[in-house]
């Protein structure tokens, strides 16, 4: 039969893709970048530098105060980019779109407006997993300080998943929060998240999910999920850096105190009372990043171009081609093999130091991360100092994965 609905979306092809990205055509020590650090942060295509280029050419006013037609239009733009971030990750309402400065920030939000909301008691728990960013632990450690809170952690096992029959035991009536990566930006690893909240959900428990590395590899639907909490950061899905998304259930976003007190954010001010602005203005106190909204704005159109499962299957099979070829640099070994995977892959070499792999392929213009990645966790179960991590998008091809690979054979050859 003839499909006769008209496809609106543009083909995927990697060389086209390539264009769209400047940065791509640059040289690094004479060589042609090759930049596999994207669990890092993105590169930006053309549209996002140009949005950002109109708004401060053109479009810069102070938004949501001036009656001038600056004013208004930059606050049109700017609340659309909320509703464009709305519709990325299917939310129910723009109003449930909190701007802040990236997942890091989103989460400090979080822990610290529930903890003044008095939402948690002493003793009570939180629950993580063993594969976390230090973004989704140390702002718990934070209120643990002031509420003795309880932080357990799902071990995971060898191959870096989360162990779900673990999970369920440490569910306790203590247990107020599970907060959980959706993707890990060391091992790769694609959670179980719905199965998570489902599991949480049953106990009447609320789940945070950092979704800082699954936004950019993957189409997220928040409904679908039913996850109470999602944070991503806007620099790691093509957009500016300096901006980014909490999501959050209008229940909770309501019930929970303003994070930070100043202009915007407020209904009336006398020196004896506040009262505070409705959702989504409560949580932006001050002159928000109102370019960087406006530029993840740009960077959902770039990405809504496509069929975003036509960009997930690409880089799957960039994963699985880079998987095969660096298994076959002798004494290299991945950390992370979970069975869903993301494209990041975190590897070792016996006898080398990352810092010394990531140092020498540099001179040959390929950029890849060397270290524990802000997951010192991740380090301390697989008993390693560090790793490199090659980690691509769409963009990149699996020529640069051989120019990686022989760049690996190089360092091999130096350390022989
Ligand atoms: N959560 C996860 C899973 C991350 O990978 C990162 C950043 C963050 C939170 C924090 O994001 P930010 O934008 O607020 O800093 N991860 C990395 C990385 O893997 N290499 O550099 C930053």
């Amino acid at each position: 039969m003839i499909n006769t609905i008209p496809d609106t979306k543009k083909k995927f092809n990697v060389e086209d893709v390539r264009k769209d990205f400047p940065i791509l055509k640059r040289l690094v020590n004479g060589k042609p970048l090759v930049y596999l650090d994207n669990a890092a942060t993105s590169q930006k295509p053309q549209a996002v530098i140009a949005a950002l280029n109109q708004y401060y050419t053109f479009d810069n006013a102070n938004i949501h105060r001036g009656l001038y037609f600056l004013s208004e239009l930059a606050t049109d733009q700017y609340e659309t980019a909320r509703l464009k971030v709305k519709e990325f990750i299917n939310a129910l309402s723009a109003s449930e779109i909190i701007f802040v400065r990236g997942a890091t920030e989103a989460i400090n939000l979080v822990a610290s407006t529930l903890c003044r909301a008095k939402f948690f008691n002493s003793g009570d728990e939180v629950i993580i997993t063993h594969m976390e960013h230090h973004a989704n632990i140390v702002p718990w450690q934070l209120i643990t300080d002031r509420k003795q809170i309880k932080l357990k952690v799902i071990p995971i096992n060898d191959a870096g998943e989360v162990d779900l029959d673990a999970y369920q035991s440490l569910i306790t009536e203590k247990t107020k929060l599970v907060s959980v990566l959706h993707i890990s930006n060391t091992l790769g690893t694609i959670n179980p998240v719905k199965k998570i909240i489902e599991i949480a959900h049953s106990k009447g428990i609320p789940v945070l999910v950092d979704g800082a590395q699954s936004v950019p590899h993957l189409k997220v639907d928040v409904q679908e999920l039913d996850a109470d909490f999602y944070v991503f950061s806007g620099h790691k899905v093509f957009g500016p850096t300096g901006v980014g998304v909490l999501y959050g259930k209008t229940e909770f976003l309501e019930m929970m105190p303003p994070y930070q007190g100043g202009g915007s954010m407020i209904r009336t001010v006398t020196f004896e009372k506040t009262t505070f602005d409705d959702l989504p203005g409560k949580f932006e106190a001050g002159t928000p990043n109102i370019a960087g909204a406006i530029g993840l704005g740009a960077a959902i159109d770039y990405m809504n171009q496509f069929d975003r499962n036509e960009l997930t299957d690409y880089e799957n099979t960039l994963l699985i081609y880079a998987t095969e070829k660096l298994l076959g640099v002798e004494g290299l070994k991945i950390i992370g093999n979970a069975k869903d995977k993301a494209s990041v892959i975190s590897f070792v070499i016996d006898g080398i130091h990352p810092y010394d792999i990531g140092t020498i392929i540099d001179t040959d213009g390929i950029a890849i991360r060397t270290g524990h990645h802000c997951t010192q966790p991740i380090m301390d179960r697989f008993k390693i100092p560090a790793t490199s991590r090659a980690s691509f998008s769409f963009y990149n091809t699996k020529e640069e994965i051989d120019k990686l690979v022989m760049g690996l054979i190089k360092v091999k050859k130096m350390f022989a």
